[in-house]
């Protein structure tokens, strides 16, 4: 299924007064206090976020899975999928795959469905977390950090493919992500299982080529709770700089213990040019799969004030990857990505409105309690008008939930792909 934008005209049009007044509003608020307007708008406007070809379907714990009806069963149908939150939202112009989930049979065919639909594809990400059919060596004990060569020959070898097929697609990055670790003490020799991880990755970047990223990921603990390889953004910025100029470091926004100052480690990161990729997601305890803002909106827009600061001021920071990464268990896979998008748009909007300049000032004046007022001051206004106009202005919908709900996004997709459908993925 394909939405055309005569139908979003159409559903916008409903909500097309509301949006004018309450536009003009904020428009006419913030032009007043100096804020270029039409400059967020644009900003707004060209941030792209990738979707991850694993969140499409419902997710699952150990302890159960619910399938949720339509789910995509093949890599075209996912295209699909992004391709209808691009349409609605304007802001998911790109698909992340996972290999060898998502192995293009033709790709001459995905390709082109990727550019009907407007999208580009993202970073390309490899998986050494599970066994694959007939594979000669098991991953039980780890991959790239494994103790026996023979496993990290496979696992390196595995990357390289990656890397392969991704450069048929036309993505520029490889994102690895290592569940290596262990689960008790005594279990693994902390220093052999670096030295080989390093060695490993330098293997791989050896294979990435010039106009690539190679994104190292870290993530303190799960599936292994004893001690994870890559555990801390130290870590994964320590492999970076062995492996070179071309490698970085991933931050997931739920790959933390609760309380880390994410907003401090995004922003070291970007002074040392080595923020390369960052994952979206929200969670209360330890998890890493809960919808963008929906727990702790004010530390992600505390993160985007950072990120937006590294933007305009460390021209040595590349361009960073944006994905979303959840896939959880009950919502509407594309309801819950197109919550996501909105989060992701309304903190980057809020963080374009930090009066920067007032701020450095405060802060030489150490006035705290200036600083803290101009950093409310952005957080507590409602720049959900300025979402809006910068999705209509790209053909997109006012309200992306209201819409895909009016046009009965779910239910055509069920009565074309069926009730038991079940992507493959997390
Ligand atoms: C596992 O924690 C994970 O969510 C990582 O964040 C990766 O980015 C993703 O899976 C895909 O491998
Ligand atoms: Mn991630
Ligand atoms: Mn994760």
């Amino acid at each position: 299924m394909k939405i055309t934008e005569n139908q979003i005209a159409q559903v916008n049009k409903t909500s097309l007064s509301f949006h004018k007044t309450s536009y003009d509003y904020i428009a006419n608020t913030l032009s007043e206090k100096g804020h270029d307007v039409k400059g967020i708008i644009d900003k707004l406007t060209n941030f792209q976020v990738a979707i991850p070809s694993w969140a499409l379907g419902a997710g699952g714990t150990r302890f159960g899975r619910f399938s949720f009806y339509g789910e995509p069963s093949n890599l075209e149908q996912k295209l699909e999928d992004v391709g209808l939150l691009h349409a609605l939202t304007q802001t998911a112009g790109a698909i992340s795959l996972h290999i060898p989930w998502d192995v293009p049979e033709d790709y001459n065919a995905i390709k082109e469905l990727a550019s009907s639909l407007d999208l580009k594809f993202d970073a390309v990400n490899s998986n050494t977390f599970q066994d694959q059919k007939n594979a000669k060596e098991s991953y039980k004990y780890g991959s790239l950090s494994n103790s026996s060569q023979g496993v990290r020959e496979q696992a390196i070898a595995h990357n390289i493919n990656v890397i392969k097929i991704g450069k048929k697609l036309g993505s520029k990055a490889l994102t690895v992500w290592l569940a290596d670790g262990s689960t008790f003490p005594g279990q693994s020799n902390f220093q052999s299982a670096l030295s080989n991880t390093e060695n490993s990755l330098k293997e791989i970047y050896k294979n990435i080529p010039d106009d690539w990223k190679l994104l190292i990921e870290y993530k303190p603990y799960e599936p292994n709770f004893y001690s994870t390889v890559i555990q801390d953004w130290g870590t994964s910025f320590m492999l970076a700089n062995a492996c070179g100029d071309k490698a970085f470091t991933l931050v997931d926004l739920g790959h933390h213990l609760p309380n880390t100052n994410i907003e401090q480690i995004v922003s070291t990161l970007m002074l040392k040019g080595k923020l390369g990729g960052f994952h979206f997601n929200d969670s209360k305890y330890g998890d890493d799969d809960l919808t963008v803002g929906s727990i702790k909106p004010y530390a992600l827009f505390l993160i985007f004030n950072e990120l937006v600061y590294g933007m305009e001021n460390n021209p040595q920071n590349p361009d960073l990857a944006w994905m979303i990464d959840a896939s959880h268990n009950i919502k509407d896979p594309l309801e819950d990505l197109i919550q996501s998008l909105e989060a992701i748009q309304e903190a980057y909007a809020k963080a374009l409105l930090v009066d920067q300049n007032s701020l450095r000032t405060a802060q030489q004046e150490h006035d705290v309690v200036r600083c803290q007022e101009i950093i409310q001051e952005a957080y507590r206004t409602d720049v959900r008008p300025l979402l809006e106009k910068a999705r209509l202005e790209r053909g997109g919908a006012l309200q992306p939930i209201a819409a895909y709900r009016a046009l009965k996004v779910r239910n055509q997709l069920l009565k074309e792909r069926g009730k038991h459908t079940q992507a493959t993925g997390l």
